[in-house]
């Protein structure tokens, strides 16, 4: 388990997540932390990842760097999605466990359950069904990772963790209109759709799909608990409970930026799974209960958009 004086290595700090990571350890106390961009460090390299862990020694690393992104990314860039996302975690897998380093927390996603799994998506269900087509790449990757950590922690005995946090928004999240997940998409076209008095705002698909999204610190709060706890008992769910459809989380966007125009759906677009509630009864029964409601957390989200104009779109 992890101490507030550990030595921590936040893998991905840039990102939505690994950004969430860093400053809810730096809120709780956390000092000793160390990061490295990808131009000072490319995790897809297996050498200079084992070379940096074996120099830094660090006591803990959260795995929050992969290739993400949303329906449209995923079914663009299928190769990169499987490929970029097994070359990180297995290099950085393998290589703390070769430098002995002794607690490690994976982040995946609950997009590893089937597409029609029982809702909400126990832990259980995993391999249970076939997977949503749209991302089947990035959740293939994401199985083989928590599947890794199970393996070293029987054979190797270490004590790893993985976690499946469901759809996350939040601070640094990526805003792209083509390649950014629906929530921070939104956020963007409404707020945009507002400053140039658009008549209307298009979404894609049925607007029928439900939803539930996670705001990153408190993932990063759960991920920290789990750590601090030292769970290495198997695989995680973090998630609110709360799903909301795409047309009603589109409108409670609409109400948040203040857009006054009409909202449009294109058919033409993937509806992607129709349902991924995750259960959170094990993280529930360990002691974790989600803390930001979504209304909260998107206006937390839309005001850092609001601060922070250049940031990548
Ligand atoms: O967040 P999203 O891109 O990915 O799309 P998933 C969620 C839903 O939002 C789909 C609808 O039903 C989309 O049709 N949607 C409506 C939009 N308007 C838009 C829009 O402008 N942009 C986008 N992107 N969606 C992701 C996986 O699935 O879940 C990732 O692709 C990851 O790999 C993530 O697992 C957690 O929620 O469908």
């Amino acid at each position: 388990m992890i101490e507030k004086n550990s030595k921590i290595f936040v893998a991905g700090h840039n990102g939505l997540a690994g950004s969430a990571i860093l400053r809810t350890l730096s809120n709780k106390g956390y000092k000793n932390i160390i990061t490295r961009t990808h131009e000072d460090l490319d995790l897809q390299i297996q050498k200079d990842v084992n070379d940096f862990i074996a120099a830094e020694k660090p006591d803990a690393i959260f795995l929050a760097a992969a290739k993400v992104g949303g329906i449209h990314a995923n079914s663009t860039y299928k190769a990169d999605f499987i490929y970029n996302n097994l070359i990180i975690q297995c290099n950085v897998i393998n290589s703390a466990y070769r430098n002995q380093v002794k607690n490690l927390l994976f982040l995946g996603s609950t997009c590893i359950y089937p597409r029609l799994a029982p809702q909400p998506m126990k832990e259980d269900d995993l391999l249970s069904g076939k997977l949503e087509p749209t991302n089947e790449s990035y959740a293939v990757a994401k199985i083989a990772g928590l599947k890794l950590i199970e393996a070293f922690n029987i054979q190797y005995k270490t004590k790893y963790t993985s976690v499946m946090p469901t759809n996350m928004y939040g601070p640094f999240d990526n805003f792209n209109n083509e390649n950014g997940h629906v929530l921070p998409v939104l956020l963007r076209r409404f707020h945009e759709a507002k400053i140039n008095n658009f008549k209307e705002v298009v979404i894609w698909g049925s607007g029928k799909p439900k939803r539930e999204f996670l705001f990153s610190d408190d993932m990063a709060d759960a991920s920290i608990f789990l750590m601090e706890k030292g769970f290495s008992n198997g695989f995680v769910n973090i998630g609110t409970g709360e799903e909301i459809s795409i047309i009603d989380l589109a409108k409670l966007i609409s109400k948040i930026v203040g857009y006054k125009g009409d909202i449009i759906l294109d058919k033409t677009k993937p509806d992607g799974s129709p349902r991924k509630l995750a259960d959170i009864t094990l993280l529930k029964d360990l002691g974790w209960k989600p803390i930001t409601p979504l209304e909260e957390g998107l206006k937390k989200t839309y005001a850092w958009f609001l601060d922070n104009p250049n940031f990548k779109k």
